[in-house]
């Protein structure tokens, strides 16, 4: 097979030129980065993982209305994806204090919110991906009202889904972060659809009873047993069997037939693709 092109490497993925006109390739790395990459390690199994926990979750999005990026997995590290263009926002949505709200306004870590609370964060490594309010990413054009608007209810329906599903498996969502990017359909109409990913690298996931982190803190606060996390959320997503690890490392010929696998399931999801979301408004 010829060699893929490679569009865009970034800190966790990689993206190649995809096979049909209109889609590129997203390739997970095993690498995990913090403090702006300054921080770096590798955790094996870590690839792997979130591409089935992420192409599990676009479905079941999809599925429930949500019109994303996701068309579908190639095999344990790959999965085909609709080329957008990315907003340059990320949407955090936080159901609990944690991280970065914790440290800012000195919210202990663990409090309950009293309702959903949804932060956007200007997305520039250079500025350190800075927040942001609405006002300032209307006037700097990074999205329009419109645009915006599109992004909050999905985000709300999305933390709305995500919850209930985390909750019925003993996990609490405490947060996430959301990127979304702009479609062109074949008239030129504009469509807003969720895309990069959503796994243990941008969600923050607790064991419900034991309140265990099951996400990217391990990494970043280094905490021991750093795939531990993507493998919990994997598990209780039903997405890995036992054997698929050997001895502590991960058979990625069995994940590469899993994702196959994975496909002939979701037959429904093509449809879809004919008619990805909503057209904007005139
Ligand atoms: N996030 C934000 N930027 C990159 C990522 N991955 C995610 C974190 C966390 C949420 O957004 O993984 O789930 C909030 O992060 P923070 O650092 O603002 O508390
Ligand atoms: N991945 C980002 C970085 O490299 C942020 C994070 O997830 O902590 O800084």
């Amino acid at each position: 097979m010829a060699r893929k092109k490679k569009l865009y490497e970034g800190k966790a993925k990689i993206l190649f030129d995809g096979p049909e006109p209109g889609t590129v390739i997203q390739h997970f790395k095993d690498d995990a980065t913090a403090l702006n990459g300054k921080k770096h390690a590798i955790i094996a199994g870590k690839g792997v993982l979130n591409n089935r926990i992420s192409a599990h979750l676009m479905t079941k999005l999809e599925a429930m209305g949500i019109p994303t990026h996701f068309v579908r997995s190639i095999n344990a590290r790959e999965q085909l994806v609709r080329a957008v263009d990315i907003i340059p926002i990320e949407l955090v949505v936080r159901n609990v204090a944690a991280g970065s709200l914790s440290k800012r306004l000195g919210i202990k870590e663990g409090t309950q919110l009293g309702r959903p609370l949804i932060e956007y964060y200007y997305k520039n490594d250079e500025l350190n991906d800075p927040m942001v309010s609405d006002d300032h990413i209307t006037t700097f054009g990074w999205a329009d009202t419109y645009e915006l608007e599109e992004m909050i209810s999905m985000a709300w329906r999305i933390n709305d889904y995500l919850n209930g599903l985390f909750a019925g498996l003993g996990v609490i969502l405490v947060d996430f972060k959301l990127e979304f990017g702009r479609l062109w359909g074949e008239h030129g109409e504009l469509y807003i659809i969720l895309a990069d990913e959503i796994s243990p690298d941008n969600c923050r996931l607790w064991d419900e009873k034991t309140k265990e982190k099951m996400d990217k803190d391990r990494f970043r606060l280094d905490l021991d047993d750093q795939v531990k996390g993507y493998h919990y959320i994997a598990e209780r997503l039903g997405l890995v069997p036992q054997d698929i690890f050997e001895g502590g490392n991960l058979n990625e010929n069995m994940a590469d037939k899993l994702a196959l696998i994975e496909n002939e399931f979701s037959k429904k999801r093509r449809l879809r693709e004919l008619n990805p979301g909503k057209p904007r408004k005139a």
